[in-house]
């Protein structure tokens, strides 16, 4: 980060350079090539015992985290949380991209704790200085076919993540545990399964939607934080999904079109529970509904609207 450059320009700077990179696995859990190509200094990371760590399957409901847990640090105040896009505010800490554009990790190095530091890393590949600290972890799932979907439409508008392809072959990617980050069954079980030893708290995106102001006192009380009744209202109604939609802050209109192409689907798409619906057939449902099964059998996650 030598020349100061402001994200957009940074990654405005760095054009070309992008395409849809490859995935390379780490461990077995394929990753983008940039992340798994500088994967020493991302595993070496050593977080402050006060950074929380925003944990989650792509598209599980991140960015609305993100901003619900910055404007209860800032206590609620709208524009001390529009100085700067998300991914400034929280570091995504394992993403590299081509330069100048700087990395999650050269993000943090320049901020104090507490951070807020996003991640997509499945339980066991998450640095274990953020055990080791007792950092706080908020995990937040999404039901699989609800995720599966907004991952899809995110392939398609995201070039940097590999072609999404048609619908049926992403169905079985999915299953397989090919995308990008691996297997969203083996992700969300891995943090269930912690959840209780390492003290994380794990949300769902289904009832962050069925009664927004729920969850968000369910993280005050997590983040061990006090906040009137009032700023807890004001997050609820800045963090809807219309709000978050229309700010430059959240809806990622931060990076440009040959990054994040926003005329093939917007970054905030729908934000709505079900939309899977309009996107199985019933065959595919049903053969989607007998894998999970099975692949689910050893746990017992409550989700929601699978069937
Ligand atoms: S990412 O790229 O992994 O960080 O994406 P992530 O933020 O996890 O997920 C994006 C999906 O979350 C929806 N979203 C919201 N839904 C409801 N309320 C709010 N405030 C909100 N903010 C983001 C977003 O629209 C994506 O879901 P889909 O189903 O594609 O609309």
């Amino acid at each position: 980060m030598e020349e100061k450059l402001s994200y957009t320009e940074a990654i405005q700077r760095a054009g070309d350079s992008f395409s849809r990179f490859p995935l390379i696995p780490i461990r077995g859990v394929p990753l983008m090539s940039y992340i798994a190509n500088n994967w020493e200094s991302i595993w070496a990371f050593r977080p402050d015992p006060s950074d929380i760590l925003i944990a989650t399957y792509p598209k599980a409901g991140t960015t609305w985290t993100q901003e619900i847990v910055d404007l209860l640090f800032h206590n609620g105040d709208a524009e001390a949380c529009k100085r700067a896009p998300t991914p400034v505010r929280s570091p995504f800490l394992e993403i590299f991209s081509p330069p100048p554009i700087p990395s999650g990790l050269d993000y943090l190095k320049t901020m104090d704790p507490p951070r807020i530091i996003k991640t997509h890393l499945p339980f066991q590949l998450v640095p274990t200085g953020f055990w080791e600290n007792k950092c706080k972890v908020i995990y937040v799932s999404r039901n699989a076919k609800d995720n599966m979907v907004s991952y899809f439409h995110f392939d398609s508008m995201n070039l940097t993540q590999p072609e999404p392809g048609p619908w049926e072959g992403y169905i079985r990617k999915f299953m397989q545990g090919e995308l990008s980050w691996g297997s969203w069954y083996d992700h969300v079980k891995s943090y269930w399964i912690e959840r209780e030893k390492k003290n994380i708290l794990y949300l769902f995106y289904e009832d962050m939607k069925e009664n927004p102001r729920r969850e968000v006192e369910r993280i005050v009380r997590y983040l061990d934080l006090s906040v009137s009744d009032e700023v807890i209202s004001r997050i609820v109604e800045l963090t809807s999904f219309k709000n978050m939609k229309e700010n430059p802050m959240t809806n990622y209109s931060c990076i440009p079109a040959p990054i994040f192409d926003q005329s093939i689907s917007p970054f905030m798409r729908k934000g709505e529970v079900g939309d899977w619906r309009n996107h199985f057939t019933p065959e595919q449902s049903k053969m989607f509904d007998e894998d999970y099964e099975k692949q689910m059998k050893d746990v017992n996650i409550p989700f929601r609207d699978i069937i």
